[in-house]
């Protein structure tokens, strides 16, 4: 990580000039067509009657390009449908086909009958694997020809089998009262907004009804994509149940809280539920203002992609939302942010924006919208529907494969039904009625408990995969036994626990130095604790923006850590980061070892 986003933190904007700032660069139609020509960007297609080109095609990665599908062998179509299968996996049931483009990404464009007949192929292929297709945009490419000839990219999507939809988290940052909560609610109900909270009260008495659910600072809300691309929300379903099961997609936000006083319980938002994406949302008549760099700032340290909202456009005039746009493009483009803005103004620049942005962590897009006059919110559903997972289905195999490990971040008690647990499960399969331990306790114990039941999206749901959030009943286990922070894994795991780690960390801002003896909030995935700094190693003292390896003891418990996990930590004005290098293992007769508890043996 850059010490200069220390920037976004403590230190003040420096605006630099120059250009850089892509506005719509077309994905297809790149460089193609008459819109293509005044464009800049990477990608750009060149000289009007230069032929325009895409990016080679990548082998892996979920995009595919073809120049014509018209009337295939069955032995053609049957490889065409095993392609389309390899293609699917990789984007975890989400595919783009860019027809009327060669491999190397030359778009080439068919004439409007080779079109219908290379979509109509499409179609059949996507039927075969249990796919839908909706066509994300067309255009017309006209160098060297005079008949018109047409690029089209298709989205591909599988429809859903057995739960197991495409599942993203998407954590909403931004100042207080920037219009985060009232922007879920709008996308989520369906509604627009008054101004006045209205869709916000929407959200509101949603909560309510979740009631022995989660905390009120940081809330979940879900908006649902069917197979066909459409929106599933509230609108026409009545219950959570019903939108999962309408759903190919479902985008969970993690709605955090914007005010300053809120900042630890957004940063455990931020570290403990693993978004993929966070979004800044950004009032376009405040501008950057209140905890916005620093939400940006954590966005960074946290290395989550993100993308910027700037809402309530209907408050104020064309010439105030482009100065606020200027604003964070300036900033976004500081050398500790090194972010390629991108202007989302079209349907055209959304499916850009989301492929680009998926590809390359640099680019931020961002939309400029109204949850009051709905003014492109529509943009920012066409991004929401198209945008990837950063993993694929291989990645996600393997970390299934790996022992089950669930996070614990919440626990409540819900009349009749006992204790609950919410959170993540960040490795393994987790099944309806399977033993597991979970620890470590004050005393570094693991204690046995069993998962009676399995709630994902207030639905029952009978496996639990890597990477996807739930809640899991434990029946009469002793709520008192558990805390946030802790762990339930297999038996068989013996995971290790530690009072005692060290880190690699960057001090990205202190008001003085930073020395032995400094107390602070450490922040690494679900676990949040004071712990205190016991060493410097080959320093006495630490000041804003130098590095060193600092060995940290948590004050009050031992907690379960993992070398190379990501690392936070605050106090007042004081923030670092960095990554755990080592761990001093306390080693109990509870995982089958000798008893040392205490500082115990190092295992490295
Ligand atoms: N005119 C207008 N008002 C908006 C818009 N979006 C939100 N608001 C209003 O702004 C106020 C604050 O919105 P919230 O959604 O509560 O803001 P928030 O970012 O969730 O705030 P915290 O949760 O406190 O961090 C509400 O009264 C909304 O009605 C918009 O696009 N236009
Ligand atoms: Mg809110």
């Amino acid at each position: 990580m850059d010490s200069r986003v220390s920037e976004l933190f403590g230190g003040c904007c420096r605006p630099v000039g120059g250009g850089g700032t892509l506005r719509g660069r077309g994905g297809a139609g790149a460089g193609g067509g008459s819109k293509g020509k005044k464009k800049s960007g990477r990608n750009r297609g060149g000289k009007a009657n230069n032929p325009p080109y895409l990016p080679p095609e990548a082998e892996d990665g979920n995009i595919e390009y073809k120049l014509k599908l018209v009337n295939p062998s069955q032995y053609r179509f049957e490889h065409l449908v095993t392609q389309m299968k390899w293609r699917l996996q990789e984007g975890r049931g989400e595919a783009v086909y860019q027809i009327g483009v060669e491999d190397n990404g030359l778009l080439v464009g068919l004439s409007e009958e080779e079109m219908r007949a290379s979509l109509k192929t499409l179609r059949r292929m996507a039927e075969k694997v249990g796919a839908d297709i909706t066509i994300l945009r067309e255009r017309e490419v006209d160098y060297d020809s005079d008949v018109p000839r047409k690029i089209t990219e298709v989205l591909v999507r599988k429809v859903p089998d057995n739960q197991q939809f495409l599942d993203l988290r998407v954590a909403v940052l931004g100042n207080v009262d920037s219009g985060k909560s009232t922007l879920l609610g709008v996308l989520t109900q369906g509604e627009l907004d008054n101004g006045r909270g209205r869709a916000r009260l929407n959200l509101f008495r949603h909560l309510h009804e979740i009631q022995s659910g989660r905390t009120s600072s940081i809330s979940f809300e879900i908006l649902g994509f069917n197979s066909k691309g459409e929106v599933v929300n509230y609108s026409d379903s009545r219950t959570a149940e019903e939108i999962c099961e309408s759903s190919s997609k479902m985008i969970t936000f993690i709605d955090l809280a914007g005010h300053h006083k809120y900042l630890k319980t957004t940063i455990f938002g931020l570290t403990s539920y693993c978004p993929d994406f966070a979004m800044l949302v950004v009032s376009a008549n405040t501008g950057i203002a209140g905890t916005t760099r620093e939400h940006l700032g954590l966005a960074m340290a946290l290395k989550v992609p993100f993308f910027i909202v700037v809402s309530k456009v209907d408050l104020c005039s064309k010439t105030t939302v482009e100065r606020t746009v200027k604003q964070l493009e300036r900033i976004l483009k500081q050398p500790g942010c090194n972010k390629l803005p991108l202007l989302v103004n079209s349907d055209d620049d959304a499916v850009t924006a989301a492929q680009q942005f998926a590809q390359s962590p640099n680019i931020t897009p961002i939309f400029t919208l109204s949850s009051v006059s709905g003014e492109n919110l529509d943009l920012l559903k066409v991004f929401l529907n198209i945008l990837p997972p950063l993993t694929n289905s291989k990645e996600q195999e393997e970390l299934m494969q790996q022992l089950t490990e669930f996070q614990v971040d919440e626990i409540y008690t819900v009349p009749e039904v006992g204790t609950v647990v919410g959170g993540t499960l960040s490795s393994g399969i987790c099944r309806e009625g399977e033993s597991l331990v979970v620890g470590p306790t004050d005393d570094g114990k693991f204690l046995q408990l069993k998962v009676c039941s399995i709630q994902r999206n207030r639905s029952a749901c009978r496996v639990l995969r890597a990477g996807q959030a739930a809640t899991l009943a434990l029946g009469p286990f002793d709520r008192s036994l558990l805390r946030k922070g802790m762990v339930m894994v297999s038996p068989e795991m013996n995971p290790t626990i530690c009072s005692v780690f060290e880190a690699e960390i960057v001090l990205l801002f202190h008001a003085t130095t930073f020395r032995k003896g400094f107390q602070v909030t450490v922040h690494v995935g679900n676990v949040r604790q004071t712990a205190i700094v016991e060493k410097i190693h080959g320093k006495d003292k630490l000041r804003t923006g130098e590095k060193a390896v600092v060995r940290f003891r948590f004050i009050k418990h031992p907690e379960y850590l993992k070398i190379g996990a990501k690392l936070l930590f605050r106090e007042g004005v004081t923030k670092g980061i960095g990554h755990v290098t080592d761990l001093q293992a306390i080693i109990t007769e509870e995982n089958g070892l000798e008893e040392t508890l205490g500082p115990g043996r190092l295992t490295f």
